[in-house]
């Protein structure tokens, strides 16, 4: 029978910190908005939060470009304030993840800029640099043929030291070489600063792209009209992956009693899934597998159009309940994060007359499977994705806008094209599950005062949908959702430790 173990009972709930509660008026959340609302936390009945990154940024990926892992972005507050938020979370019995975004950092870093200074610095090897290639005119081309997640290429160029640098996200978010044992050496020291404040773990920011094929080597040529091509098969799971993650284990997690989970991209296959999360494996607690985030993206990308069809949620649910138990490994079951659309809009219906429905029916599905459920801050009281009278401009998100300024560049003139953009920003926009929290009808919807200007659009629906409306309302879907929480407590030999049978066909292939 499967070991019990408190992370596996656990129910973690996700804090996007721009978005949760503003508490000084400058339209940003904050901590101390946060602590504030650890009685709310406490009512619904989860057991952990997870924070999105809070820590000094320039803010170009919205604190995933991490300048300082020690201290705080200050409109957020001060390490002191999570201190309190820490303290005030565990005198709750809540436990609190935090992101740990270890394969880049911003270029603001103190090691970037140290890298990057010269050839020479002690520390030019804790980020990946090489020479330029040169084409047969003589003009500089990059190292490979990678392409960027968030377009076009994977390399950025430093003119002052005339080589380019890889940067998997944004060129302000150079990845980090972890084949520099004292690069590794500083990252764990990070994570103990946090762990020896109280932290009880982490999820691990793009955790499968922290060690590369170290050739290098151009990618598979997929789409031979496009310049760059995905690079993945050698950025992603590469060969040293398992002896980072073990280093970290021992090094640093094994003296703490914390739970970890990992971002999985790219990565799909049982077999590999198995080694990252298979208990004899001793590497990590579970996984975001992409899986359930890609369901709905077509075969070039994450907007291009898909048929989306139910089936899938079905065939990969089927694939990894049967998949755990065999290696002993565990999972998260979850449906929406700070990347993608809201489940409810994408996935099932926020039409009036089903939106509430819809919603407790999603809520079923992630509280009785086995596995550690997340959900998004706002998904227990159906928080829905921005309406289709929201035009291209209410989208601000750096992967939305990259990828609407391409199209635009290259097909500008096609409005089929540019509608088609549009229709899927409106079901697949990383703004969607940022949304800020509407927790009543005033003015910005009680998430700043009514004076400010929140940093994003709040959804107009928040005048219906909110918090307060449902608190004391016993058919809502927050009603729903603590009792579901309350009934999988009570019954987590059936719902967290019990075994899965699928009753309708059992799909165990891949739909793809
Ligand atoms: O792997 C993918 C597709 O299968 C990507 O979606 C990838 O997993 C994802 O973009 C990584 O996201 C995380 O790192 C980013 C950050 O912008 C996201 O918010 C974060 O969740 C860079 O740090």
């Amino acid at each position: 029978s499967i070991q019990k173990t408190w992370w596996k009972e656990a129910v973690v709930y996700q804090i996007y910190p721009a978005s949760f509660l503003d508490s000084n008026g400058d339209g940003l959340g904050d901590i101390p908005g946060i602590i504030s609302k650890v009685p709310y936390i406490k009512s619904l009945g989860v057991d952990a939060i997870w924070l999105s990154p809070i820590f000094a940024s320039p803010q170009k990926d919205m604190g995933y470009d991490v300048a300082d892992y020690r201290s705080i972005h200050a409109p957020y507050g001060t390490v002191a304030d999570v201190q309190t938020l820490i303290d005030r979370l565990h005198a709750n019995n809540i436990r609190i993840l935090m992101d740990l975004v270890v394969n880049h950092t911003s270029d603001q870093h103190a090691w970037f800029k140290e890298s990057r200074s010269s050839k020479s610095s002690p520390k030019r090897d804790w980020y990946i640099w090489r020479d330029p290639k040169y084409d047969a005119l003589g003009n500089r081309k990059e190292p490979n043929n990678w392409k960027s997640i968030f377009g076009g290429s994977a390399w950025a160029f430093d003119e002052g030291t005339g080589q380019y640098y890889l940067a998997l996200f944004l060129p302000s978010q150079p990845d980090l070489n972890w084949e520099s044992a004292a690069m590794r050496q500083a990252t764990h020291d990070d994570m103990r600063f946090w762990l020896d404040r109280g932290v009880d773990g982490f999820r691990i920011d793009s955790m499968n792209l922290m060690s590369k094929h170290p050739d290098l080597p151009d990618g598979k040529i997929v789409n031979p009209d496009e310049p760059y091509q995905s690079g993945a098969e050698f950025f992603a799971s590469g060969p040293k992956m398992h002896d980072y993650i073990r280093e970290i284990r021992t090094e640093v997690l094994d003296h703490y009693d914390v739970m970890t989970v990992g971002e999985l991209g790219f990565t799909k296959d049982e077999q590999s899934v198995s080694e990252y999360v298979a208990k004899d494996r001793h590497e990590l607690n579970m996984l975001f597998t992409g899986d359930i985030v890609d369901m709905d993206f077509g075969p070039n990308g994450k907007y291009e159009r898909d048929d989306f069809h139910p089936r899938k949620i079905r065939t990969i649910t089927n694939l990894w309940q049967n998949a755990m138990p065999k290696f002993d490994g565990w999972n998260t079951i979850y449906l929406d994060n700070h990347d993608s659309g809201r489940s409810l809009s994408r996935y099932a219906s926020d039409a009036p007359e089903h939106r509430a429905t819809a919603a407790k029916m999603l809520a079923t599905y992630l509280m009785t499977l086995s596995g550690t459920p997340f959900m998004l801050a706002g998904q227990e009281i159906g928080m829905a994705n921005l309406g289709k009278d929201y035009g291209a401009d209410s989208y601000i998100d750096v992967e939305g806008r990259n990828y609407y300024n391409e199209v635009l560049e290259t097909r500008g003139g096609d409005v089929g094209k540019m509608d088609d953009v549009l229709r899927e920003l409106q079901l697949k926009s990383r703004d969607h599950g940022r949304l800020p929290m509407q927790w009543d009808n005033s003015p910005n919807a009680g998430f700043t005062v009514a004076s400010a200007k929140p940093w994003m659009t709040i959804n107009k629906d928040y005048t219906e949908w909110n918090v307060a409306s449902q608190l004391d309302d016993p058919e809502s879907i927050m009603a729903y959702w603590k009792q579901m929480l309350s009934l999988r407590k009570e019954h987590s030999d059936i719902f967290v430790y019990g075994s899965y049978t699928a009753l309708e066909e059992s799909v165990t292939g891949r739909w793809f």
